[in-house]
């Protein structure tokens, strides 16, 4: 992740006037990146699509289970487990970035291909929150368990109890301490959840998406990863979305669910992406700050990404083709 460090100054190109709803419409979206690759065929094969490079290890993990004809399910919350329990990765689960009391606060929610759901907030002491979000689906009349019933409820099913703040995560905490100004940077590890989606050879969709949210936020604080609709959807007669970035803007337009209906009314992934991030900038007078990137599965495989900002990739992988792909944007980076 350090090759995203620092790289993004970015450039105003025309500044305000880009954001008005006018230019947003009629912007046009970078294409030279994501090629014809994009559509794959529908030949009934597996794919496998989650944000940012951590996306690579998790994507592996998935395909584990994706080539040996599991299914989508599994292979979305074994994928996700990876980078939750990576402590190098300072976004998600252990070694995730502390709120501003020094807390870890986990957010995680997964979803089937028959709209069951499971979402687990506010989420503390637990290594892998996808895991009880799994369980809260499968083992439980509700969607969602927020805090201490949700950790109650996971130490119950036997999940360990274990200290998340890693001393490298403990010492960014101190240091931001001294200045204790909130301020997401853009494409950085302070917002990097992952958000993973999968189509199983038996056309099955699934998703599964989680953070430890944006770093040094308020205590309690959720953002938009484990609300159903807005960090994830999925509808298995349409397709799959996911978001990252600044959950409170993806929240305002219940993102990935948006992403979801787009597809469903005919617009390819990257076109339904790019709709969802165009009624974000319709919402924001300032974007300058403010990243939102969408990746987007649909039922014949066909995957697609767009962003505010320059700079968000996601992983791909299917029996022939492993790559990042860098996401299309509206604003370029000043490089
Ligand atoms: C949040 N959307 O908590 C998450 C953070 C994130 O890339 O996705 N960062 O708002």
């Amino acid at each position: 992740m350090k090759d995203r460090r620092n790289f993004l100054k970015l450039s105003l190109l025309g500044g305000a006037a880009l954001v008005s709803p006018t230019a947003c419409t009629s912007a046009e979206p970078n294409t030279e990146k994501e090629s014809p690759s994009t559509k794959q065929t529908k030949t009934n094969s597996a794919i496998v699509i989650s944000t940012w490079y951590h996306g690579q290890a998790a994507n592996a993990a998935a395909w584990e289970i994706l080539g040996k004809k599991g299914s989508a399910l599994d292979a979305v919350e074994a994928g996700v487990r990876v980078t939750e329990s990576d402590p190098k990765n300072q976004s998600v689960g252990l070694g995730g970035l502390p709120d501003r009391e020094g807390k870890v606060t986990l957010d995680a929610c997964i979803m089937n291909h028959k709209n069951d759901c499971g979402a687990v907030a506010f989420l503390q002491d637990i290594e892998n929150p996808i895991s009880v979000a799994r369980k809260v689906m499968e083992e439980t009349p509700h969607v969602m368990l927020v805090g201490k019933g949700a950790y109650q409820f996971a130490r119950e099913k036997g999940f360990p109890k274990k200290n998340l703040l890693t001393s490298e995560s403990e010492k960014a905490w101190k240091e931001w301490l001294k200045t204790s100004n909130y301020k997401p940077v853009i494409n950085r590890e302070n917002h990097d959840t992952i958000g993973l989606l999968a189509l199983d050879e038996m056309g099955n969709l699934s998703g599964a998406c989680t953070t430890s949210g944006m770093a040094y936020k308020l205590h309690g604080r959720v953002g938009d990863s484990p609300l159903i609709g807005a960090g994830l959807f999925v509808d298995n007669e349409v397709g799959a979305a996911c978001a990252t970035g600044v959950g409170e803007a993806v929240i305002r337009i219940a993102g990935s669910a948006i992403v979801v209906e787009l597809m469903r009314h005919g617009r390819t992934p990257m076109e339904a992406c790019k709709e969802a991030v165009d009624r974000i900038l319709k919402k924001h007078d300032n974007i300058d700050d403010l990243q939102v990137g969408f990746i987007a599965l649909n039922k014949e495989g066909e995957y697609g990404g767009f962003c505010i900002h320059e700079g968000f990739n996601y992983a791909l992988k299917t029996k022939t083709q492993e790559e990042m792909v860098d996401a299309k944007f509206y604003r370029k980076a000043e490089k």
